[in-house]
């Protein structure tokens, strides 16, 4: 059995969910392609990766991330840091001739992404950007049905990405509300998923124009390093900082296929805890995808007959979607963590097989360049070309 060494960057909320599938995936998607190895885990305080390490079953513990990028000691570099880490060490990787699966959004800029892009190329190295919810088997229903023709011609994409967990101004100044580390704010985090399920789904984007807000404009800065998600006490002499990114950012598109896009990513949206919701309109029906209801695909088709017309819930739970027979029997379902694990999967398989792998940092780089055209446009309050 082929074996593939793990080095992973990160141990917060993305090192879980990427350590989850790392245990998961060959349990599950038995016989593996090739057996996971978590050999390294890298981090900046020895003392929590190490307990890390313990909890997810890890062999060794790094603090400097350039002595884990060796080929000699893993086969593949797993970046699940935070935005501003994805530049040097995934370049490094590439030049390590060290395969590579990226947490999204690839970069905070468009710059940053070309040039990731660009050494993975020029080293030809396989590198996977972690848009998880591809691989949920109701968006491959979705993309089934569009794909086959069964809502016709698009018209419409309608998607909101919305979150909740920053409303409170004590909140503290984590890193994601930094542009010097995270780039953006739900721009960059959310903006980011749905930009690359309208592409996944609806093929490119050539205009845009946005707008953006930032509610709370300083915030106690946190009480430990504030980098992780996780720290969110604020410093007890409540210390302020200013939060650099924005805080919500809605924006209109013109697809190449010639359908008309609305996107709104917030964090601002009292209620709502993680809220990806779309909406397709076509000539001969549409479809609804919620990730609160992650199972389910709604669907619509003018082609029912007139008694019968109605948007349809379709449980995406039997064994013929993508996924789903290496789980649970129909009915039984399956949840966001599983998707990580369907990532793995498929990368493990082109890995080991030589295959194409999407989304690929080439694919990252496009969604980059929609999101950096929506802040230029909101500079000149015009519409930008992508
Ligand atoms: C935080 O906003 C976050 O963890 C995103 O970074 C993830 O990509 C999303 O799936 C859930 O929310």
């Amino acid at each position: 059995m082929k074996k593939i060494k793990v080095g992973m960057l990160g141990y917060s909320f993305m090192g879980r969910a990427h350590s989850n599938a790392y245990n998961q995936m060959p349990k599950f998607f038995y016989p593996p392609p090739a057996e996971p190895v978590k050999e390294i885990v890298c981090g900046r305080t020895k003392e929590n990766v190490n307990s890390f390490a313990k909890q997810f079953g890890w062999n060794q513990v790094e603090t400097d991330w350039k002595k884990m990028i060796d080929s000699d000691k893993i086969d593949l570099f797993d970046n699940s840091g935070p935005n501003n880490m994805h530049l040097e060490p995934n370049i490094a990787a590439a030049e390590e001739g060290i395969n590579i699966f990226c947490e999204k959004p690839l970069a905070r800029n468009l710059e940053e992404a070309e040039k990731m892009a660009t050494a993975v190329r020029k080293n030809d190295v396989k590198a996977m950007c972690a848009f998880n919810y591809r691989r949920v088997p109701a968006i491959q229903l979705a993309k089934k049905l569009i794909d086959e023709g069964y809502i016709g011609d698009i018209y419409h994409w309608r998607a909101v990405y919305l979150q909740d967990w920053i409303t409170d101004p004590d909140f503290p100044l984590v890193w994601r509300l930094r542009q010097d580390v995270a780039g953006s704010g739900p721009h960059g985090d959310l903006n980011a998923h749905i930009v690359d399920l309208s592409q996944y789904l609806l093929g490119g984007i050539k205009e845009v124009i946005g707008m953006e807000k930032t509610f709370i404009k300083e915030r106690p800065l946190p009480s430990g390093a504030g980098v992780g998600l996780g720290d969110h006490t604020a410093s007890e002499e409540r210390k302020m900082g200013k939060v650099t990114v924005d805080d919500a950012v809605l924006f209109l598109a013109k697809f190449n296929n010639g359908a008309l896009g609305s996107f709104e990513a917030t964090r601002f949206a009292t209620g709502r805890r993680n809220y990806n919701c779309f909406e397709i309109n076509g000539s001969k029906g549409s479809i609804v995808w919620n990730l609160e209801r992650m199972n389910e695909l709604e669907f619509y088709s003018s082609e029912d007959p007139a008694f019968a017309q109605g948007f349809r819930t379709i449980n995406v739970t039997e064994g013929i979607h993508p996924y789903v027979n290496k789980w649970w029997p129909s009915g039984h379902i399956i949840g966001w963590e599983h998707t990580f694990t369907h990532e793995v999967y498929d990368f493990f398989n082109a890995i080991a097989k030589d295959l194409e792998i999407h989304p690929n940092f080439d694919d990252a780089v496009k969604v980059q360049r929609v999101l950096e055209h929506v802040k230029d446009s909101i500079k000149s309050n015009s519409w930008k070309s992508c």
